[in-house]
């Protein structure tokens, strides 16, 4: 483990072992004889986080006594890893770590391989949830991240006969040596109930109540300038047993209380098809947004007693519409509780709540069925009907009309009646951003194109980015030191500084430097492969990597689709002279996703058959690599050569991989797509791979129609490739498992896998091309990691502050 930056704040070695064999002594009870790995492993991260502790407790001092303005992010999702390299990396004290382990025989990776990942997240979201927050305490922005501990966060995904499985996650088996419970920071949440007038109050009577209680983890930003926290809320019953039912032999119901509480925080994403699932979902989120805003408004008023400076001292971002319910949770706080009339309530909400959009999948957009939001949310729904009759009234004066007015309304009209959690985040927030360029636009002209017309000044674009410590300084520490060797130090603190690289791109020492980096990468994720899943792959290949949650819209069935054109060509034209590929895939689709569980079939059966086929000679390898997660990205993409970023145009709002990718040197093959766009404005033309439709063609193929089967025919490859998949050649054991799957293509191509074939099979052929090339392919990827700087999260964190929060 080499520390990629000098230590800082670090006692000498021997002071820091004798604090770990302390630790380990009086808070885990063993002597060094008797410790076990599990112990040291806890006992290293005690003793870290009594350094953390100190700049945790400075940082919130120094917030309450500059009395300055803080920022509340509110996610449903933080998809987090690993915290014991970053925490050492960014305490500058990975060296320490590392001597004092090694004293005592031990191994700080091995360590470091205990950790359990948190994931409490599904994918993108809430990747960039957990960057953002380490990027607003290395900004020095007092913050606090709010969301839900679940027991079991995202599924273990295992791979059985090729098929998905999802096994539950127990990140918490162990214990959580990063937590600290805060019990005495509780408050009750109501569902549930009625509301009854008295005089001129109103009060919400709810039938069921659990209590929620904050458990805290530190989030250490960059040089521990700052700790900020990351409150994750934990449920429990008010009465925890009924004992009367338990003495009367009822032992299972008597504990039913604590049931209902406990699935509240128990998994991450309850499969919604059923309504038990559904009311689940909703109530997940208001749990944690209540909780939240509750906790947020305690701390205003006990040291400002003034309600109405709240959007001056503090910014609720809202991540996705998961905690739109805050709009109609801070009004009811703000008329309920503190007095204020509806209209001032309102200014004042605006003023402190933004809303972040991550999707225009109209089947993420959220919305409620109207019965159950007010079964369950009483006077939430009473105060969205208040806003509602605002908002329409003022488009009506806009001169809206009847169409715009119901596209605008918090309430779809158009079957059964749903609540538009969307619409009410838009119409609650000062800001509305979306996380690219494009998207952004694409939110003007489509999901919101009403709402932007009566309000043309809200919506506005804020590009994702990703945290360089984790995504590069930390998962790829020898391309780290050789970009110091070659630039210094600059870039450690301001990604943006990567861009000295530029002048040095042709330079062939630099070049091989940079290969000999990705090489070793490649060797030591090809032996990890070896070990994990038995399968041999060739370190000098071209490792070709589309790494993410498993969607129709991401299309890793184009890319499978491609793969079995090239096995094919490669056994026509065992003559020519073929760049060795190993196609490297991971990813999770959701438990109930049938076409998605089915791609990840159809690559496991392809790679089961070109792995085994002896005439393709080595020259294609296919993986599925099971159970992606953060700490696996971290393994794949400093070994990456090349990026898959093939999306559907229009479809991927952003992407976070993209960055990460070429932030590690690797070169994008995308679509015209998301961020992809930006990354190609600032890598330029020549160092990036661009094919197939723009989002305005797909928008033009969909609304004129088009004959996917026209184009099949057309080229031969494709329906080549595609007779072959549909007709069993890679499922002997079931010939018509994809013939439905491969039909969707026939019939309605729908994510345009065939209109977008041959340009994407030409470009992969371009990619062979250039890989021949050496020499061009290092400087191009030099080129790319030199103008990434800019997708830091850093910079993304300072445009929110500056634009959408005011804060310093
Ligand atoms: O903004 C983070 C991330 C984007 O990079 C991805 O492009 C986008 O798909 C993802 N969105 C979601 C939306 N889910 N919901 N709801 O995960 O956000």
């Amino acid at each position: 483990a080499t520390d990629p930056v000098s230590p800082i704040l670090a006692p000498g070695p021997s002071e820091f072992d004798a604090h770990i064999v302390r630790v380990l002594r009086h808070r885990i009870g063993k002597n060094e004889r008797a410790a076990k790995m599990h112990d040291w492993y806890n006992a290293s991260i005690y003793a870290l986080r009594d350094a953390i502790i100190d700049r945790w407790i400075e940082s919130t001092h120094r917030t309450y006594e500059s009395g300055a303005k803080r920022v509340y992010y509110l996610s449903m999702e933080f998809l987090i890893g690993r915290l014991l390299r970053d925490a050492l990396s960014n305490m500058g004290m990975t060296r320490e770590m590392d001597e004092a382990l090694r004293a005592h025989g031990l191994d700080l990776a091995e360590i470091e391989e205990l950790e359990p990942d948190a994931a409490l997240g599904n994918g993108g979201l809430g990747r960039l949830a957990a960057c953002f927050m380490e990027s607003l305490a290395t900004l020095d922005i007092p913050a606090y991240g709010y969301g839900i501990r679940y027991v079991n966060g995202m599924f273990r995904q295992r791979i059985k006969d090729g098929w998905q499985v999802e096994l539950p996650e127990t990140w918490l088996a162990h214990g959580n040596p990063w937590e600290f419970d805060r019990m005495e920071c509780s408050y009750r949440i109501g569902f549930g109930g009625e509301v009854l007038a008295r005089d001129d109050d109103v009060v919400w009577k709810p039938a069921e109540e659990v209590e929620a209680s904050a458990v805290d983890t530190p989030v250490v930003g960059w040089r521990g300038k700052r700790v900020n926290t990351l409150r994750l809320w934990t449920a429990s019953p008010l009465d925890p047993i009924r004992l009367d039912a338990f003495n009367a032999g009822d032992h299972f119901g008597a504990l039913e209380e604590q049931v209902r509480a406990d699935s509240l925080v128990r998994v991450l994403y309850p499969a919604d098809g059923t309504p038990a699932g559904q009311e689940l979902r909703l109530r997940q989120e208001y749990f944690f947004t209540a909780a939240s805003i509750q906790d947020i408004v305690r701390r205003h008023v006990q040291y400002a007693d003034d309600i109405r400076t709240l959007p001056d001292k503090a910014a609720i971002q809202l991540n996705d519409t998961h905690p739109s319910v805050a709009v109609a949770e801070l009004m009811r706080l703000f008329i309920d509780e503190h007095g204020l009339e509806l209209n001032e309530a309102w200014e004042l909400c605006k003023k402190t709540v933004s809303y972040t959009n991550h999707t225009l999948l109209p089947e993420a957009l959220e919305s409620w069925p109207l019965p159950l939001f007010e079964r369950l949310l009483p006077r939430h729904m009473q105060i969205i009907y208040a806003i509602n009759s605002r908002i329409l009234r003022e488009a009506r004066k806009a001169g809206c009309d009847d169409a715009r007015i119901s596209a605008i309304s918090l309430i779809d009209e158009s079957g059964e009646r749903r609540v538009r959690m969307a619409n009410l985040a838009f119409v609650g927030a000062h800001s509305v951003n979306g996380v690219a360029a494009l998207h952004t636009e694409l939110m003007k002209k489509t999901v919101f194109a009403d709402l932007h017309h009566l309000y043309p000044q809200r919506i506005n674009n804020k590009t994702n980015g990703v945290t360089p410590r984790r995504w590069l300084h930390q998962c790829n520490p020898g391309l780290t030191r050789v970009i110091r060797e070659a630039i210094g130090d600059a870039f450690l603190d301001d990604a943006e500084k990567l861009a000295d690289l530029n002048a040095l791109a042709d330079d062939g020492a630099l070049g091989e430097r940079v290969a000999e980096v990705k090489r070793a990468n490649k060797v030591a994720l090809a032996d990890h492969i070896k070990q994990t899943m038995n399968i041999r792959l060739d370190p000098d290949a071209l490792f070709d990597v589309q790494i993410k949650r498993i969607h129709e819209y991401k299309r890793q069935l184009l890319n499978l689709i491609e793969t079995v054109a090239l096995y094919d060509q490669i056994r026509s034209h065992p003559e020519r002279d073929w760049v060795p590929r190993v196609k490297i895939f991971g990813g999770k689709a959701a438990p109930t996703y049938h076409n998605a569980k089915l791609v990840i079939k159809l690559a496991n059966d392809i790679a089961r058959r070109v792995n085994s086929d002896p005439s393709v000679g080595g020259l294609l390898k296919v993986v599925f690599v099971p159970n992606y997660n953060v700490s696996l990205a971290e393994r794949i993409i400093p070994a990456a050569d090349l990026s898959e970023q093939i999306s559907t145009a229009g479809m991927e709002a952003s992407g976070t991989g993209n960055m990460k990718l070429a932030l590690n040197g690797a070169l994008t093959i995308g679509t015209l797509d998301g961020a992809n766009i930006e990354i190609r404005d600032r890598v330029g033309d020549e160092n990036i791979v661009i094919f197939g439709l723009t989002a305005e063609q797909v928008a033009e193929k969909r609304a004129n129609g088009y004959d996917p089967r026209e184009v099949v025919e057309s080229s031969l490859e494709l329906g080549q490739a595609l007779s072959a998949i549909a007709s069993g050649v890679f499922s002997p054991d079931d010939p018509n498992r994809y013939a439905e799957l491969i039909g969707g293509i026939h019939d309605h191509d729908w994510f345009m896998c065939a209109a977008d074939f041959d340009s994407y099979a030409a470009a992969q052929r371009a990619v062979d091309t250039r890989w021949e090339d050496q020499a061009g392919w290092r400087a191009a990827a030099i080129r790319n990691i030199a103008n990434v700087g800019w997708f830091s999260s850093d910079r993304t964190i300072a445009e929110y502050a500056r634009d959408i929060w005011n804060v310093r």
